[in-house]
């Protein structure tokens, strides 16, 4: 297997479709409309975490391209929860790839507490030696959701996927208050939109000044 060949047209993929997304994020700013993308990262999986997801779920390496739906990975983190459903709507509607699946881990999150909205995409990229059309994962979710999905993801890494019972406790009681935040953040996002709003112009007349 050589892994620089095998990983280089995903890194193309993740590098293409990151400037895709922060370009929606642009558009929005430029009509001076609130943007429902806060912002974007992007990653192509380390070859230890596909070989470790490969021997966990048996995949074989002919079949990594096929079953591995995450090796291009991109995060969109969105403002506000209903934002991540307008972004949902804005990629169903592209025609740069197609969507081939969905999963909707927010209004029904995994046992950890996770919460994000996934989406699989087929995207065609182009290569010397012709299109080839590979599999890539974006997730969507909020700022609060990332916060606590990150701090989970370390502690699976700190304590090899086993986490002490304890901290899980207290990791879905996290992810419940994050959830919480999300939900009393919606309640006041007009006053929080305009209040950003007063600012952006008040910074525009300052630089124009
Ligand atoms: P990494 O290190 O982020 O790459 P499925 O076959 O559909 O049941 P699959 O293929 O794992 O399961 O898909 P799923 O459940 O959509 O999860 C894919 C990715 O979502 C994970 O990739 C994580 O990035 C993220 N994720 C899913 N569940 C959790 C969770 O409980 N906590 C955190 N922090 N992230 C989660 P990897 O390869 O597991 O990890």
């Amino acid at each position: 297997m050589n892994w620089e060949t095998f990983l280089a047209p995903y890194s193309q993929v993740v590098d293409e479709l990151k400037v895709k997304l922060k370009g929606i994020r642009g558009q929005y700013e430029n009509s001076s409309m609130h943007s429902p993308i806060e912002f974007v990262t992007g990653r192509v999986k380390p070859i230890k975490s596909i070989l470790a997801k490969a021997r966990n779920r048996n995949i074989a390496y002919y079949a990594l391209e096929e079953q591995l739906q995450d090796i291009a990975g991109l995060r969109v983190m969105c403002p506000f929860v209903d934002d991540i459903y307008t972004v949902v709507g804005l990629l169903r509607q592209r025609e740069d790839f197609n969507i081939i699946e969905e999963k909707d881990y927010i209004t029904k999150n995994k046992e950890s507490g996770y919460r994000s909205y996934h989406v699989i995409i087929e995207y065609p990229v182009e290569t010397i030696k012709g299109v080839k059309h590979l599999l890539a994962e974006i997730q969507i979710r909020t700022l609060a959701m990332n916060f606590w999905a990150t701090n989970e993801h370390s502690l699976n890494y700190k304590y090899s996927g086993q986490i002490p019972e304890e901290i899980q406790t207290r990791l879905k009681k996290a992810a419940e208050a994050a959830f919480l935040l999300d939900e009393e953040m919606s309640k006041i996002r007009n006053e929080i939109q305009e209040a950003q709003a007063v600012f952006r112009n008040k910074n525009d007349s300052e630089t124009t000044d």
